[in-house]
């Protein structure tokens, strides 16, 4: 796909749904550790739950696991019996769940401040619009492609709702690569932290701890002979 279209599509994804994932809302106590998120960006039923991510401004291990990937998809299998994404692990707590809505409803249970909010709760909606917005991009982040496993997981600052950070997620689950997703949407607490890092507000942005590259630009980010920044490495 071309950039125009890949970028026209991508902002349809977001229309589809209706903006959610944007902004973060109302929070309750906050993990001492991370989520896991085993995914896979092209499903739906996957983004009802990366959504309930940013607005609860929550940080996840995300495990890619595309159709014919073979990296994470096993473990899924192993651990809960059968290959069905989305596929949570929370360490805070020892739960680890299928099924998109009983995911959404835990996270703002435990994470929120109780109950759903109607953007993301109501099931009709969501399924419906979540489906649009994966139609839109085409099965972009559906299928595995060839590559080679990171030492570390990389990081990647992002929302949900952005077009240009859906962009990025769908290379690195493509890749099967694994990432540590640090929410930033609107209103974040987060953003502080990410800019005093970065230098300014903007996403995606993308860390290589195996290469100490870091990286803006969702075009750049996705592609391999890309024009990156080298970390300084600490004294
Ligand atoms: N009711 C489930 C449906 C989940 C579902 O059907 N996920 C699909 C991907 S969109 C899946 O796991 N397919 C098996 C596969 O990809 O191998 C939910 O809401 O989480």
């Amino acid at each position: 796909m071309n950039r125009t279209l890949d970028l026209a599509t991508s902002f349809a994804a977001t229309v589809a749904r209706l903006g959610g994932g944007l902004r973060v809302e109302r929070l309750g106590p906050r993990p001492a550790l991370p989520l896991e998120l085993y995914e896979f960006e092209g499903c739906p039923y996957c983004r009802k739950v990366r959504e309930a991510l940013t607005v609860l401004d929550l940080e996840a291990l995300i495990h890619p696991c595309p159709k014919g990937g073979s990296r994470f998809r096993t473990l899924v299998r192993e651990r809960g019996g059968k290959e069905q994404f989305p596929y949570l692990v929370d360490p805070n707590t020892g739960k680890a769940m299928y099924e998109s809505s009983e995911i959404v409803r835990y996270l703002f249970a435990e994470y929120g401040a109780g109950s759903v909010p109607f953007l993301y709760g109501f099931a009709p909606l969501v399924d419906v619009t979540a489906g649009l917005a994966s139609a839109w991009r085409l099965g972009a982040g559906v299928w595995a492609e060839p590559s080679k496993a990171p030492e570390q997981p990389l990081e990647l600052w992002s929302f949900e709702a952005s077009p240009f950070c859906r962009l990025v997620r769908e290379v690195l689950c493509t890749l099967e690569l694994p990432y540590r997703l640090h929410n930033v949407g609107k209103g974040s607490p987060s953003r502080e932290a990410f800019v005093e890092r970065a230098g300014k507000m903007q996403v995606p942005y993308l860390a290589d701890p195996n290469t100490q590259i870091e990286m803006f630009e969702s075009e750049s980010s996705g592609r391999r002979g890309a024009t990156p920044t080298r970390r300084a490495t600490e004294p």
